[in-house]
């Protein structure tokens, strides 16, 4: 999978993208990240990308000349998607289709944003890591990569992880546990080391429904309410 993102900070995402688990992907050659320096395709001394907006005003805007001459030059993945607050939320139904496709690439705006006829002709969408403003979205776009990259198959190294979180089906987490079975008198709890798979697998359904009934009752809402199933799961954890 190819995912190319255009910057005037490209040394931050490529650090980003060169670490981790998507570091391992792009050395394996499953992840294909390509960073662009907005600035590459200025023929000015000052290398300049920005300039003052039409109609005055605060802060400075992205000229289209430097943005459409190196999207044209590079020829990246389509959909060309410009982070901003403005476009579709990111949400785990998103991160899905984006690596559902062969490739997109990411557009970081930064200043008061990109000039409007970037967005009305040169991207095809917009994406929204959430509500609130940032200065640029080099962070939007590293998330976007993250939430991404880790579902593309073979980058994880383990498929089940994806398949079994949570969010597959909506809900949040169970509890995790590891060594040791008593940390400062609080134990593990019984169930996880009797080694019924069971009855393990009911109490950690359980403990998933408990826990996103009581922290984020919209995503059952989403969900379409509990089921008969599961409302009988739950009872069992109160009594
Ligand atoms: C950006 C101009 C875009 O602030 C964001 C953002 C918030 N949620 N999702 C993205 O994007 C960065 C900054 C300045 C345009």
């Amino acid at each position: 999978m190819r995912i190319d993102v255009f910057t005037i900070f490209p040394a931050m995402v490529d650090a980003f993208a060169g670490q981790s688990l998507l570091g391992r992907a792009r050395a394996a050659g499953v992840l294909d990240v390509r960073v662009h320096d907005l600035r590459s395709a200025t023929t000015d001394p000052h290398r300049s990308v920005d300039d003052a907006p039409f109609g005055g005003g605060a802060g400075m805007v992205l000229m289209p000349g430097p943005i459409f001459e190196v999207v044209d030059r590079e020829r990246p993945p389509r959909p060309l998607l410009y982070l901003s607050p403005a476009g579709r939320r990111l949400d785990q139904t998103l991160a899905h289709e984006l690596a559902a496709m062969g490739g997109f690439s990411l557009l970081c705006g930064r200043y008061e944003g990109v000039d409007e006829r970037v967005r009305r002709h040169l991207v095809d969408g917009e994406v929204s890591i959430g509500d609130y403003v940032l200065a640029g979205g080099e962070v939007a776009a590293m998330v976007v990569l993250e939430a991404v990259g880790r579902l593309v198959p073979g980058v994880l190294g383990n498929e089940d992880s994806v398949a079994e979180e949570s969010f597959a089906d909506g809900l949040l987490e169970h509890p995790q546990y590891t060594r040791p079975a008593e940390f400062r008198g609080w134990p593990v709890p019984e169930v996880l080391r009797s080694g019924d798979h069971a009855r393990i697998a009911r109490w950690r359904r359980a403990q998933a429904l408990a826990r996103t009934v009581r922290c984020r009752p919209d995503l059952i809402e989403a969900r379409g309410g509990l089921s008969e199933d599961e409302r009988r799961l739950l009872a069992e954890l109160d009594g």
